[in-house]
Order: structure tokens, then sequence, then C-alpha cells
């Protein structure tokens, strides 16, 4: 993408309504912009970022077994009068009545509506176990929309349904999510604490939160300090015994502030009790059958039975996990993209625009880059140099290659690493194959 082209609405001043960083950030590079308290566009760069978040997070559930589909934000009333949920959930629903008088509601969550599905579709044990899940915008008219994407009232959710026949069957589809998630955060840089949570609408007793250490999380948490760095399970079978990933992090006392126990917390060592602040990026429930069973969603078992589904409900904050990542990567020049999430991984800039050489190397360099699939943002505009630094470094692009008549003279350009801020001289061509040769 060209700068000359492109729709890149940075901010010079720091907007008075943003109290956290990510949020200050997040207006400041031009990645969202708020339309109504908690409701945001996503511009150009942003939605880049939002996309590549999404399919980090839909590669790891396709890994786990979980199957993909797509429910719509609005809901029939009469679904959630079936389990009782209409009149349970209170102002945080947006309620809204169409031409003919009837009420439909813009969805909070899809228990209803997936259960509705299964319902209609399984009858046997035969199509058993199941988790389906979406990516889908949710509504909640938050009491307090604040700190940016972090507490919105429109939010992007990634939400997961398991079906199972049995508590054993739905406590392992329990651990597939569990274990998914670890990985899913882990590859967007962040280190995810999985600890006891309280379940509030959704219901069941058992459930974790996911938790993002940050001193502005809006969660007060408390967990013994070796969770925090433990290693990711790698090349895992989701078919065998996850129980031990499992046991391996609940055997270590980890909880939110609901479900603190102080007592249990006292016999951590000192040198590794950990009281903190945290953002809550994932939350997974296992209710049983909670709503299988004033909707009737039953199934025929081995033997002939007639027995309501097991279910259990896990969801990831899509548009939240953006704050987070930047909550977790910055520093005072602006944001540090993660590659795995940058919106584009190169940021191409010319120093001189109006010199054939320094042109003729940026677009040769753009060319190939691009034809090799990196993407580049190319900054071809004639802007002064000093202003590009400061736009490219509040953007956070992993990698800067700056192009200018006085490193040419000498046939060099020069590479920054955002992270390090380490730079490197180089041919043109070394350039080039330092993006373009990939593990
Ligand atoms: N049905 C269940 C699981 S699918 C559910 O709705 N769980 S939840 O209420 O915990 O939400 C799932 C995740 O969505 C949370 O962990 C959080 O990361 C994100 N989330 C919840 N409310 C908001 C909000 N107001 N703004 C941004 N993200 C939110």
């Amino acid at each position: 993408m060209r700068v000359s082209r492109s729709f890149l609405p940075t901010l010079r001043e720091t907007p008075a309504e943003a109290q956290i960083v990510s949020h200050r950030y997040m207006l400041r590079a031009g990645l969202v912009r708020q339309q109504a308290a908690g409701i945001y566009s996503w511009l150009p760069l942003g939605h880049r970022v939002l996309r590549k978040i999404e399919q980090i997070v839909r590669e790891e559930q396709d890994r786990a077994g979980a199957i993909e589909l797509l429910m719509p934000t609005l809901q029939a009333a009469d679904l959630w009068r079936e389990s009782g949920r209409y009149d349970a959930y209170g102002k945080e629903m947006l309620r809204i009545k169409d031409r003919h008088e009837r009420d439909l509601l813009y969805g909070p969550t899809n228990e209803e509506m997936i259960t509705e599905i299964f319902r209609s579709a399984v009858r046997s044990y035969k199509d058993m176990p199941r988790i389906l899940y979406h990516i889908q915008w949710k509504f909640r008219d938050e009491i307090r929309p604040r700190f940016g994407v972090m507490r919105g009232r429109e939010f992007l959710m990634k939400d997961s349904y398991s079906f199972d026949l049995d508590a054993a069957g739905a406590r392992h589809s329990y651990n597939k999510m569990f274990v998914a998630y670890l990985r899913t955060f882990a590859r967007m840089g962040l280190k995810a604490v999985p600890m006891k949570a309280d379940t509030g609408p959704i219901g069941g007793d058992l459930s974790h939160e996911f938790i993002v250490l940050a001193d502005t999380g809006e969660s007060q948490v408390y967990c013994h300090k070796d969770l925090v760095d433990m290693a990711v399970p790698e090349n895992v079978d989701f078919d065998g015994d996850l129980e031990p990933y499992i046991k391996q992090r609940t055997s270590l006392y980890a909880a939110t502030d609901e479900k603190h126990d102080a007592e249990a917390f006292a016999k951590i060592p000192a040198d590794k009790q950990l009281a903190a602040r945290g953002i809550e990026v994932g939350h997974i429930f296992y209710f049983g059958t909670k709503y299988s069973k004033p909707m009737n969603a039953k199934v025929t078992n081995q033997s002939g039975e007639d027995v309501l589904v097991e279910m259990g409900s896990y969801g990831i904050g899509v548009s939240r996990l953006m704050g987070a990542i930047i909550e977790a990567s910055h520093d005072d020049a602006g944001i540090i993209w993660p590659e795995s999430v940058a919106p584009y991984r190169v940021g191409l800039i010319s120093l001189k625009a109006d010199d054939p050489k320094t042109r003729q190397v940026c677009e040769d360099l753009y060319q190939k880059l691009s034809a090799a699939g990196v993407e580049v943002l190319y900054d071809d505009t004639d802007e002064r140099a000093g202003a590009k630094f400061s736009t490219f470094d509040l953007i956070g692009l992993p990698w800067q290659v700056l192009v200018g008549p006085r490193g040419l003279a000498n046939n060099q350009v020069e590479i920054k690493n955002r992270k390090t801020g380490e730079r490197q001289h180089l041919a043109p061509e070394a350039a080039l194959n330092l993006f373009t040769r990939r593990a």
C-alpha cells in the first residue's frame, strides 16, 4: 500500500478522553474512530489488525476441532423466553421492536440460538460430540463503556459452544478449548494466565478467565508467579488426554477477585505471590444442562435413552485483544506490533520523494517485496522525514526500511527494528533478501 493512496488518518494531539495508553494509541494511529459511546468504526489499519487477530483465533479453534458457522446479530426474543434469560438479562440487553411489533434483541451472547440450531439438527449420539463457533459482533449496553475497545458496547467476540453426551465428554471439550486458548494468546505475543472465575449471567459452576497482566486492567487477580511464564503446549493431540496440561496449571493458585481465597493464596511462598491487575481476554464455561433442559435439547445415547446434552461455552474478546496487545507492547513513541498481528510487516520510507535515485530504489523494493508476498506500507509522499519517522514509530510496524540519497551514495539503505531499535545498513538487494527469505 502506498501512503499517497491510503486512508491513514493519524492524529498529532492526544485525545483528551483517552485514559489508557492503548486507547490513546488506537486513536492517534488511526486504528479506530468512536461513533457513539462504546461504538467504534474500524479504520483501514485497525481493520487489518482485527482480521489478523481473528484469523489466529480461527486457526486455533479449527486445530482443536471446532467448526465455524455464522449466526446473526439480531435474535428473536422468544428464543430467550425459552431459557428464561429474556427477563433475567436486564438492561445490558439491547431490545428492539420490528415493524410488526415483534420483540427482537441484539445478541449479547448466543447460547439460546446455538442450542436451537443443535436440537433441530442432531438426534443421535452418532453426531456427537461437536464444538461449533462463530466470530460475530455482540452488543451489551454496558453501564460504563470505557478504555476504548476494552469495554465497548458493540464488540467482536469469538464464541464457541460444545455439545456432549455426558459430563466426562463435556469436560474433554472444556479442556480442548482451555489448551486452544493458551496457544491462541501466545501466538499474539501475550502471556495469558487461566484463573478460576465467576460465571455471571452465563451460568454453570466451572469457569476460567484468561487474564493478561496489565496495570490498566479492569480485573484484580491473584496467582502463583510461575503461571505467567509457563511454556505453551506444542504438538497437542486434541483427541488424547489433555488433563496433564490442565493440571499443570490448575494445581497452582490462580483466581480472579470474585473467586479469591486469601487463605489459600497465603500458602504460596511469599516470593511467588502475585497480586496484580489484568485484562480478561477470554472466558470459558461448563454449565451442563442449564440451556438444554429448558430448551429440551435431547439426543439418543448408545443405550437408546434420550438424554439432555451437556454444554459449555467459550468466549474470546477479539476486539478487546487489540487493546490488550497494545497495552503489552508499546513504548513512548507508539505501538510495537508483534509480527503475527502487525497491519504491515515492513514500512518502506522514502526520505526524499523528489530525488530520482531514491524514488527508483523505493519503487523497486516496493515492487519486489510485494511480489514476494511481504506486506509493505510504502511512504512515497513528500512529507518531511522527521514527520514520517514519528508516524511510523507510532503505527508500530515491526520493520522500517529508510531510503535516502545519503545512504544510496554508498549503495545502502537503513533497516530499523521497531522493537529493539537496532539499525542495520545494507545494500538494497540484501535488504530485500532479509524480508523475502523466510523460514
Ligand atoms: N457466552 C460466553 C462465552 S462464549 C460469554 O459471553 N462470555 S463472556 O461474557 O465472558 O464474554 C467473552 C469475552 O468477550 C470476554 O472474556 C471478554 O474478553 C469479551 N468481552 C465481554 N464484554 C466485553 C465488552 N463490553 N467489550 C469488549 N469485550 C468484551
